[in-house]
């Protein structure tokens, strides 16, 4: 007997270690053929040629399809938004920039919860100003520093005129697989967590993104019109799914978003979704888990986000050695999902380049993308590729 249970734990630990080194696919002639479900035909199999077609059937088929088996739902209703300026923090561009510390209060069923917002606004020109938001998910504020600069280039957005705002993902919903629900799901959606579809963490922190915007909407001195929404790995995948259900985001940039964010999950390069849904089980649904090894049974894949985010602009990055978040795919997914601007809307939008030659950032209207050397990060030269994207997308400032 006692034999018995020790091969069963060996066994059990065994496949714990396989489990943890589930060996992550570098080779490109181990990449499945793609088999990629059609944007452009409905789930009845009719073809969708039109905007009114498109923006009536196709879109909202889309959504539901990743809502269900993806992300999770973001449910949008609240009794009362309130914002209360709360600055605290030593501003750490006085010459250039105002900083706003804004607590966001919601309330729904009796219950309240406060986020945390930073916004610097540009000292210099009138406004309102264009506003670039980070959702955030380092640590600066943890040490009472609200700024790291590089990741979060304010003194250079300020400088070019623009307003930018962030917050942490903490605010919203902590990243523990533990602990996510302890913020704004148990305290305001509670009936979430016991659905299959039920908002998780991602979702979570796309609603933060949503009460940011509604906070732009009040503020005389940001043009909420020019709204562009920046996240990074983690918090690329919620900007995109924030942006795919929220069409008040003029621009939207995920960078190095990877697996359940830019990266097409069925060529399953670097980053799984058997491998994030263990590392991670609270950022996606319960229903996501289903597809743990099984791609090719997804009935969407991540080109049909950015079909979502059309008519209005989306540019992806990637870096060349973040091989885990599987820039090629990254790239393709641009490539295929921006179909929707030429197809649908009559827009003119082309990657006539094969992603082993690109060599310069694709900036033009709608959509672009660049994949810069060096590794997983968010750096200053992303930043200068955005402001030019979002320069010639949204119009030059006004300053
Ligand atoms: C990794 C995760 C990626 C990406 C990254 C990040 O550990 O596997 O999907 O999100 O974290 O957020 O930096």
């Amino acid at each position: 007997m006692k034999s018995k249970i020790s091969f069963l734990l060996l066994l059990l630990s065994l496949t714990v270690n396989l489990m943890a080194q589930i060996p992550a696919n570098y080779d490109e002639s181990k990449v499945p053929d793609l088999i990629l479900p059609d944007p452009f035909v409905s789930l009845k199999g009719n073809p969708i040629l039109t905007v009114e077609d498109w923006e009536n059937i196709r879109r909202p088929e889309i959504l539901v399809l990743f809502e269900e088996n993806v992300y999770g739902q973001i449910p949008t209703d609240f009794d009362d938004i309130s914002f209360s300026e709360m600055t605290k923090s030593q501003n750490p561009y006085p010459n250039t920039a105002i900083l706003k510390e804004v607590d966001i209060k919601v309330s729904r069923g009796g219950k309240t919860h406060t986020m945390r917002l930073n916004v610097f606004i540009p000292k210099n020109g009138k406004g309102p100003f264009p506003v670039f938001l980070l959702i955030n998910y380092q640590a600066p504020y943890a040490d009472g520093k609200l700024v790291e600069e590089g990741f979060w280039a304010v003194k250079e957005l300020v400088e070019k005129g623009y307003a930018t705002a962030s917050f942490h993902v903490e605010t919203v919903a902590p990243d523990d697989k533990n602990r996510f629900s302890k913020g704004v799901i148990e305290r305001l959606y509670p009936e979430q967590l016991g659905q299959k579809d039920g908002m998780r963490a991602l979702g979570a922190w796309g609603w933060g993104a949503m009460r940011a915007m509604d906070y732009f909407e009040k503020e005389s001195l940001i043009d909420a019109n020019r709204a562009v929404l920046v996240g990074h790995s983690r918090s690329g995948k919620a900007a995109l799914w924030a942006s795919a259900n929220d069409t008040r985001w003029a621009v939207t940039i995920p960078n190095e978003s990877g697996c359940g964010g830019a990266a097409l999950s069925k060529r399953k390069f670097g980053e799984t979704v058997q491998v994030i849904n263990t590392a991670f089980p609270h950022w996606f649904n319960d229903n996501f888990k289903a597809f743990n090894g099984k791609e090719e049974l997804l009935p969407l894949d991540q080109h049909m986000l950015v079909s979502l985010v059309a008519p209005r602009a989306i540019y992806f990055s990637s870096a060349r050695e973040d091989r885990w978040a599987d820039p090629k795919g990254e790239y393709l997914s641009m490539k295929l999902g921006s179909r929707v601007f030429p197809f649908i809307y009559g827009k003119k939008v082309s990657f006539p380049l094969d992603f082993e030659e690109l060599k310069e950032p694709v900036i033009q209207p709608f959509a672009g993308y660049h994949i810069r050397e060096g590794e997983h990060d968010l750096t200053l030269e992303d930043w200068k590729s955005y402001m030019d994207f979002v320069e010639m997308n949204l119009g030059k400032n006004d300053k």
